[in-house]
């Protein structure tokens, strides 16, 4: 290879994605429920819109794209027109696009028939096709890459790869779940063995939302995960990855984020909050310092209360959470510019109690706490509380890795401060 070279890997776009869930925004005036649809509406497009940029700011030689461009196989001509546009500003600065449809955009559906521009190529659905990428006349690498033709792709996409061997460097552009994991579809399903023995250089992989560099040495396997999160498991920076390549056919990696909009799981201790107040403050506090972390992006943001708080009992009444997060709305709502939206907000406090003098006090509190301390050690009683629940994870098997020993231990202390609350009684005020 006579030069280094770049690109860019992104994945799983979901173009015009629906934000289900976030239709009615209460709490609110019309204005910043107006303000925050408008971004949810075009945070897809701004992240498309971002991962351009970038390829024209650091000048890379190609883009790949992973698959699940649009959210749907019947994606909205808006979607679609939308993609040709953001693509039409790399033709312009000669920037050649690589395309996978995956199994949201599968090749079944019903999409738009429109001129795409000449530096845009789609691979065919069900079968891998390879094309040149050239500079000043040489070819400086090779980017091979399949469609979904429907949905649901069982078969092992990845076998289908062949590598020519007169090739400087060579992409593999795939969408699917690597090494069997749950969280997403088993489509095209392989080993990271499969891709690792395959004699390419650069796996460049779609589908699992969350990133993942599954290797860093050649042949590098990456998942960039999603370029704008589109819901509140969705948490994280978004974005994609730029791919430089030295002369001698070293590659490094650098994250660039790309989500105008973050989503946000923030926990709150409360132990020592006395008053309604102090919490209100604190929970202004907090959003205001998240606020400060992510300046240039808007927020939606899942709170939870926690910790054993002298306000538990009150916390518990009817209507407070709601309370708290509609006094939160309304303090951060805002009819232009970017927003924080405190989308829920989860009680998950225990009452106060005075443990170490109730350990070994002659009460049923204190017998309640020896048998939950047994419990926690190696012995019978934890080894009969682990055999009564393994039917339960036998049946869910499928679905759930089984607890192991530390979930078991939190499961333990989450079933221990319940009994006590229970046993502590409605009227106990401590
Ligand atoms: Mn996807």
């Amino acid at each position: 290879m006579a030069a280094g070279f770049s690109f860019i890997h992104a994945a799983d776009l979901h173009l015009d994605s629906p934000f289900r869930g976030f239709t009615t925004l209460e709490h609110v005036d019309e204005a910043t429920r107006d303000n925050i649809l408008g971004q949810l509406r075009e945070c897809t497009f701004t992240a498309l819109d971002n991962i351009v940029q970038a390829c024209l700011t650091r000048k890379v030689d190609f883009l790949v794209l992973a698959g699940d461009i649009y959210d749907l196989a019947d994606p909205s001509l808006r979607a679609q027109l939308r993609f040709q546009k953001a693509l039409q500003r790399l033709a312009e600065a000669q920037i050649p696009v690589f395309v996978a449809h995956g199994n949201h955009d599968h090749q079944s559906g019903q999409q738009a028939a429109l001129d795409w521009p000449a530096n845009v190529h789609f691979f065919p659905p069900g079968q891998v096709q390879a094309y040149p990428v050239l500079r000043q006349g040489s070819e400086i690498a090779r980017v091979y890459g399949i469609s979904y033709p429907r949905r649901e792709v069982t078969e092992n996409y990845a076998a289908l790869f062949k590598r020519d061997y007169d090739v400087p460097f060579a992409v593999a552009v795939l969408h699917c779940n690597v090494g069997g994991g749950t969280e997403h579809a088993n489509y095209a399903p392989c080993t990271l063995n499969d891709l690792a023995k395959s004699g390419f250089d650069y796996w460049a992989l779609g589908h699992v939302h969350r990133r993942a560099v599954l290797q860093e040495r050649v042949p590098c396997v990456v998942y960039p995960g999603v370029p704008q999160g589109r819901h509140p498991r969705e948490t994280g920076a978004g974005g994609c990855y730029l791919v430089q390549v030295s002369p001698n056919g070293e590659i490094g990696l650098q994250f660039l984020e790309t989500d105008p909009v973050r989503w946000k799981q923030l926990q709150v201790p409360v132990e020592d909050i006395t008053t309604e107040q102090q919490l209100i403050e604190q929970l202004i506090d907090r959003l205001d310092e998240l606020r400060r972390q992510h300046s240039g992006r808007s927020l939606v943001v899942r709170l939870e209360l926690g910790g054993r708080s002298p306000l538990h009992r009150r916390l518990g009444q009817p209507g407070t959470a709601q309370g708290l997060l509609e006094e939160l709305r309304r303090h951060y709502a805002a009819s232009a510019g970017l927003f924080l939206w405190p989308e829920s907000l989860r009680v998950a406090t225990a009452s106060q109690v005075d443990m170490a003098s109730l350990e070994g006090s002659a009460t049923l509190a204190g017998d309640l706490l020896a048998i939950a301390a047994e419990a926690g050690r190696p012995g019978e009683l934890r080894e009969r509380l682990q055999q009564a629940l393994a039917p339960l994870h036998e049946k869910a098997g499928r679905q759930f890795t089984p607890p192991g020993e530390a979930d078991f231990d939190a499961l333990l202390a989450e079933a221990r401060d319940t009994a006590l609350d229970l046993l502590l009684g409605e009227d106990d005020d401590r």
